[in-house]
C-alpha cells in the first residue's frame, strides 16, 4: 500500500525543540511542523499530549499539519519569559499532583498545583509519595483534604509497593494522567512502579533538602500495556500563577460561598462592615490563613496579569511603529 501524501491521525508523545516524536497506531514517528506554524505564535504549536493531523512520510520526518481541539490545557506563568503564560501539556484527564512528604510536602504550593488544574480543565489528584518516610501519613493526608471538596488524595510507596492498588482505578485504556510536581518527588518511579518495568530513569534527592537533580528533562507520554497514557514531567523549581482566576476560585469555592453573604459586592474581606467572610472566621468555620492563602494567590494572578496585558500592549505599539516606519 502506498502511504505517501496520506493525511494520518495520532498524538504527540515527545516535543524537543521543533522536533516532535507522534504516536500513530503504536509506531513512533518523527515529525516536523508544517511551515506556516512558524507564522503563528509559539503557544499555538503542537503539544505533548495533542491529537494532531499530519502528512505521513514512511521514510523520513513527518509533517504535523493540524492540532485538534483540546478538551483541557495545562499553562502556568512562563518560568523564563515575564509576563508570558506558558502551556505545557494538553488533553489530560487526571492530574497527578506529585508530593513526597519528606522536606517536598509545601501546603500552599499544592494549593497552587491545584487550582492551575482545576483551572485546565483536569481532575486534580493528590499523591503524597515516599510513605514509607513518614510517620504521620493520615495527618497529612486529612491537612491536604481540607484544601477542596473536589480533590481525591492517596499517598503511596511506590518503592514499597504501598497504597498503589489505589490508582489502579485511573490507569484505564483511553485516559490520560499527566504527573506534575516537584524535581525528586518520585514522579518518575511511579510511572515504572505502574509500569512495572524501568521505562524512566530516577536519580537520588540531595540528603540536606530533599530536592531532585532535574533526572527527567523533557515531557513524555508513555502508553501503558492496558491502553492508559501517562505523562513524566521533569520536576518544576516555582509554579507561579497567571490565567487562572477560576481554578482559584474553584479551589476556595467555600470563600466565595460564604462572601456572597457580604453586605457589599466589592467587599474586601478586611475592615468591611457586614462581612460573612470576617464572621465565619470569628465562628471558627473559616480558617483566617486559609483566607490569606486564597488572598495572596488571587493577587499574584492578577499582578501578573496585569503585567501581561501591559507588555502586549507595548509590543503592539512597536509594531504599529515598526509598519509606520516600513
Ligand atoms: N523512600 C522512598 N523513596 C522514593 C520513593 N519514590 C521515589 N523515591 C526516590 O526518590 C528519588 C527521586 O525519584 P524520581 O522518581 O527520580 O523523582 P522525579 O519526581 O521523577 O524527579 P525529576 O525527574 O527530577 O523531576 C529516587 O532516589 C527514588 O528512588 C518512595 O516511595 N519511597
Ligand atoms: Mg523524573
Amino acid at each position: 500500500m502506498n502511504h505517501h501524501n496520506q493525511e494520518k491521525h495520532g498524538r504527540v508523545i515527545a516535543v524537543q525543540k521543533n522536533r516532535f516524536t507522534i504516536d500513530w497506531e503504536g509506531q513512533e514517528l518523527a515529525a516536523r511542523l508544517k511551515g506556516s506554524f512558524y507564522e503563528q505564535p509559539s503557544d499555538q504549536w503542537p503539544l505533548v499530549g495533542d491529537e494532531v493531523s499530519f502528512l505521513y512520510n514512511p521514510s523520513g520526518e513527518s509533517i504535523i499539519r493540524s492540532v485538534g481541539k483540546r478538551k483541557s490545557l495545562l499553562q502556568r506563568l512562563d518560568p523564563i519569559k515575564t509576563g508570558a503564560i506558558q502551556s505545557m501539556v494538553a488533553n489530560v484527564d487526571d492530574c497527578f499532583i506529585v508530593t513526597a512528604l519528606n522536606g517536598d510536602y509545601n501546603y500552599n504550593r499544592i494549593a497552587r498545583y491545584v487550582s492551575l488544574a482545576l483551572q485546565s480543565g483536569a481532575r486534580p489528584v493528590i499523591i503524597l509519595t515516599k510513605a514509607d518516610l513518614c510517620a504521620d501519613v493520615e495527618r497529612h493526608i486529612r491537612e491536604v483534604e481540607t484544601l477542596s471538596d473536589k480533590l481525591r488524595v492517596h499517598a503511596v510507596s511506590a518503592l514499597q509497593g504501598l497504597g498503589m492498588e489505589a490508582l489502579e482505578e485511573y490507569f484505564v485504556p483511553g485516559r490520560t494522567i499527566a504527573l506534575l510536581g516537584s524535581s525528586g518527588a518520585g514522579k518518575s518511579t511511579l510511572i515504572n512502579a505502574v509500569a512495572g518495568e524501568e521505562i524512566m530513569k530516577t536519580g537520588a534527592v540531595r540528603a540536606s533538602d530533599d530536592k531532585g537533580r532535574h533526572t527527567t528533562t523533557h515531557r513524555q507520554l508513555i502508553r501503558l500495556k492496558n491502553g492508559a497514557s501517562i505523562i513524566d514531567t521533569p520536576g518544576m523549581r516555582e509554579l507561579g500563577v497567571a490565567g487562572a482566576e477560576e481554578g482559584i476560585d474553584d479551589t476556595f469555592s467555600d470563600i466565595l460561598v460564604l462572601a456572597a453573604s457580604c453586605r457589599f459586592r466589592d467587599c474586601r474581606h478586611e475592615t468591611e462592615p457586614g462581612c460573612a467572610v470576617k464572621a465565619a472566621i470569628m465562628r471558627g468555620q473559616l480558617r483566617e490563613a486559609r483566607l490569606a492563602l486564597y488572598q495572596s494567590l488571587g493577587a499574584e494572578n492578577r499582578g501578573n496579569r496585569a503585567r501581561m496585558k501591559e507588555i502586549s500592549k507595548r509590543s503592539k505599539a512597536y509594531q504599529k511603529s515598526k509598519n509606520k516606519k516600513n
